[in-house]
């Protein structure tokens, strides 16, 4: 890069800087000295590679100074690898370890890394990759991102909407400040990110049956309105910075092998364990209370498959993904089809009930069927079935029948 291009890409960042930052001519010397060693670096990479972006982030100059030209040649060392190298945040969570096997098997173990604060069980560390991340640390997250030269990134890290409820504070350090931390790195090394959105970005003004992906979006819960913040955020980078964000909004997930933790759909994946293990369970939403739901495995094939869904085929950024929608009144009669003896009882969480009275009932996905194809595959008897047996009900409804 010669000389001159060097001085008009930081006359650029600085004039941006300070048009958001001040009124008038004022300059910051904190500017001109990043502006000294930023230039610097653009003169002289230190390897045959040169930087387009200056990541100066620690002093608040970051992807908002990226022009969008500068995204777009991240994307170009992208298809210099045959697969994608993804990294996922929040990886120990519900939906992580799935996510990482799947795309394992397409993409090979060693391009898929999962990430978490937490200490993984033996059966997932020996699986695959597995990295310390913890995403308040943006620098954690730019070594990570730099030394595994890292394409997609999966950011599941995020609080649910009932401990979201019971620990604001967390909440929106987790889902909010976090989050910008995820979105400057994928706008710095111009990757590919992926973000989960959830019923849960919808609340009682909206329409609730069914919910359509534009609407009045007005949640009364900080996780929703960190989801709705992720989901302007996400399109605004995109528009702005050419990033490449896609997001899904998720209804209930129900899994077997993972637990959610803290959501007000807990309870669709509560009662089979309990169904199976002891025959009893309590619920903490009235009987009647219907939101939409979608089996884990519908789940990870939609987000991967959204995630290689060609460009062009998206008209939005932000989808709605429905499978199925049910009551736990319902649930339960579908899971005593199998379990005859299971005596279901009903003591109500006013937290959870109030959420889940504000979220949609039905979820309208029209878009993301036309758009990319996305077709669910379990429906509730399906989904019954395989939870129970994946959790080894079989003998039991062997003694029972
Ligand atoms: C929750 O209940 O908080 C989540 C969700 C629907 O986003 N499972």
């Amino acid at each position: 890069m010669t000389s001159a291009e060097a001085d008009a890409i930081l006359k650029t960042a600085a004039d941006n800087y300070t048009a958001t930052c001040y009124s008038g001519d004022r300059k910051m010397p904190v500017m001109r000295a990043v502006s000294t060693v930023a230039r610097r670096a653009l003169l002289t990479p230190d390897c045959g590679c040169l930087p387009q972006v200056i990541a100066v982030r620690g002093i608040s100059f970051s992807p908002r100074q990226v022009v969008a030209s500068d995204a777009s040649f991240h994307s170009v060392s992208f298809s210099e690898t045959d697969h994608p190298k993804v990294l996922i945040t929040g990886g120990l969570g519900q939906l992580g370890v799935g996510l990482a096997k799947m795309l394992r098997k397409r993409f090979g173990k060693n391009n898929v890394i999962l990430s978490d604060i937490r200490k993984p069980a033996s059966h997932v560390f020996c699986s695959g990759p597995f990295i310390y991340s913890d995403i308040l640390d943006y620098k954690n997250l730019r070594e990570i991102v730099v030394n595994n030269r890292i394409t997609w990134l999966v950011h599941y890290s995020a609080l649910l909407s009932a401990v979201g409820e019971a620990n604001v504070p967390l909440a929106r350090e987790v889902n909010i400040t976090g989050f910008h931390n995820i979105l400057d790195i994928a706008v710095e090394h111009g990757l590919r990110l992926f973000v989960p959105s959830t019923i849960g970005a919808f609340g009682a003004t909206s329409p609730r049956n069914p919910t359509p992906d534009l609407c009045v979006q007005r949640p009364r819960t900080i996780y929703g309105v960190s989801k709705v913040h992720a989901e302007l955020m996400g399109e605004y980078y995109h528009h702005k910075y050419g990033l490449d964000f896609r997001c899904l909004r998720y209804p209930g997930i129900i899994s077997a092998d993972s637990q959610p933790g803290g959501g007000t759909t807990d309870y669709a994946v509560q009662i089979f364990h309990d169904a199976v293990k002891t025959g009893r369970f309590e619920c903490n939403l009235k009987p009647d209370t219907r939101l939409p739901m979608m089996y884990i495995e519908d789940c990870l094939r939609a987000t991967l498959e959204v995630m290689e869904a060609p460009a062009d085929t998206l008209a939005m950024r932000t989808y709605n993904i429905s499978a199925m929608s049910f009551t736990p009144e319902e649930l339960a009669c579908e899971v005593q089809k199998q379990l005859p003896d299971l005596q279901v009882t009903y003591n109500i969480d006013p937290v959870r009930q109030a959420i889940a009275d504000s979220w949609p009932m039905n979820f309208d996905d029209s878009n993301a069927r036309r758009d990319w194809g996305w077709k669910h595959e379990y429906d509730l008897p399906e989904l019954v079935q395989t939870m129970l047996g994946s959790l080894g009900s079989d003998s039991r409804v062997a003694h029972t029948s």
